[in-house]
């Protein structure tokens, strides 16, 4: 064989324990968790789950084909489960999106049912794995995939409104003309519309937005912050207005969490978790608070001191996604 000509054994290779992260879905979403993993270097194996054959091979051999220029990673692929054996992580992009037009509530029922194939599947496989959900609506198949998978409340949970967050950081970081990873900012609630803004804990640089703008998202506010809040709910539909999908951003914000999970980091991120004992909230509603995030999943939640008008609307969010949660067949 060549590769004896070539090389002479001086002792056997061992194998490298791998870090294993499942992506299933191969779409516009999958597909860019999939590169922003592979350019940050993110896990030494990268293995994606798709139902459509074709668009999986292709996928698969166009990250394959880019592997002399990133960090040193296996990439897989397969309709069968098998492949996701062993992950420490499993992400969910699957399933049907918004078209113009459509909420994320809309989805529901349709990704319900793509759910109830996904989940036990992955947890057979890895069945110490950390379950990520991305697919919409969020809130609502995170506590599908909660009750299918029954794995314990830090091992799953949903990228709810992590993305929001980063959508308001960015907006405050073009009004003040700073970086947005100055700009502390937390959307709480339900990934959708009737998400909260934190308005109370803004700060630039350390300095509360409330402190030079005290009325900042209150009635009267002069400087009619909370806009700011509607570009951030309006933006998703926007993006899928001009380019039919949103998935960069979102791809980006899947990498850095599960980055943050692997090394253990211990980071705040607003993410769907089961809410019920927060906010005299009663029942097993889903939806995002700030979460410390590490290898054990999530290890706790901020308990943030909101405002009255905060509190309010943020029970009036879990109220909406308790409705929709109950209209669920499982
Ligand atoms: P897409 O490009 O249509 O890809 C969906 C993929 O899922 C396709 O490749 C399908 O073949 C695959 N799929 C469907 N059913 C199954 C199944 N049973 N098993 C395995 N694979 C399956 O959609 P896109 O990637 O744009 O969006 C995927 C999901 O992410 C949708 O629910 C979106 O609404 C959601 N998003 C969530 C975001 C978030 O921040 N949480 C942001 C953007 C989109």
């Amino acid at each position: 064989m060549a590769e004896k000509k070539l090389m002479l054994e001086i002792a056997p290779t061992t194998a490298k324990p791998s870090v294993k992260v499942t992506v299933v879905g191969t779409g516009q979403v999958g597909m860019a968790v999939a590169y922003s993993l592979m350019l940050k270097n993110v896990a030494s194996e990268i293995a994606m789950v798709d139902i459509n054959e074709d668009r999986l091979k292709g996928e698969l051999m166009d990250l394959q084909h880019g592997q002399s220029f990133v960090p040193d990673v296996t990439i897989t692929g397969s309709t069968d489960y098998a492949i996701t054996k062993d992950s420490a992580i499993c992400v969910v992009t699957a399933g049907a999106r918004q078209h113009e037009g459509q909420t994320r509530i809309d989805l529901v029922q349709k990704n319900v049912s793509i759910f109830k194939n996904i989940i036990p599947n992955l947890v057979k496989y890895s069945p110490k794995a950390i379950l990520l959900i991305v697919s919409n609506p969020v809130d609502v198949l995170t506590w599908v995939a909660w009750k299918l998978s029954a794995l314990p409340r830090n091992r799953i949970f949903g990228s709810g409104t992590m993305l929001d967050s980063s959508r308001l950081r960015f907006l405050l970081s073009q009004r003040f003309g700073v970086s947005p990873s100055c700009c502390h900012a937390y959307v709480i609630g339900e990934h959708g519309d009737s998400s909260v803004p934190v308005w109370s804990a803004v700060a630039i640089a350390g300095t509360r937005l409330r402190q030079v703008s005290p009325k900042c998202g209150l009635e009267g506010d002069p400087d009619n912050w909370d806009q700011l809040h509607r570009d951030v709910v309006n933006s998703a539909y926007e993006v899928v207005q001009m380019k039919g999908h949103t998935n960069w951003a979102t791809g980006m914000m899947v990498s850095k969490l599960c980055g943050c999970i692997l090394r253990n980091e211990h980071r705040p991120f607003c993410l769907t978790t089961n809410v019920k004992g927060l906010y005299d909230m009663t029942e097993s509603t889903f939806m995002s608070v700030p979460c410390i995030v590490g290898e054990n999943g999530i290890s706790h939640v901020l308990l943030q001191a909101l405002d009255e008008t905060e509190k309010a609307k943020l029970i009036a969010s879990a109220k909406l996604l308790l409705c929709v949660q109950k209209t669920v067949v499982l």
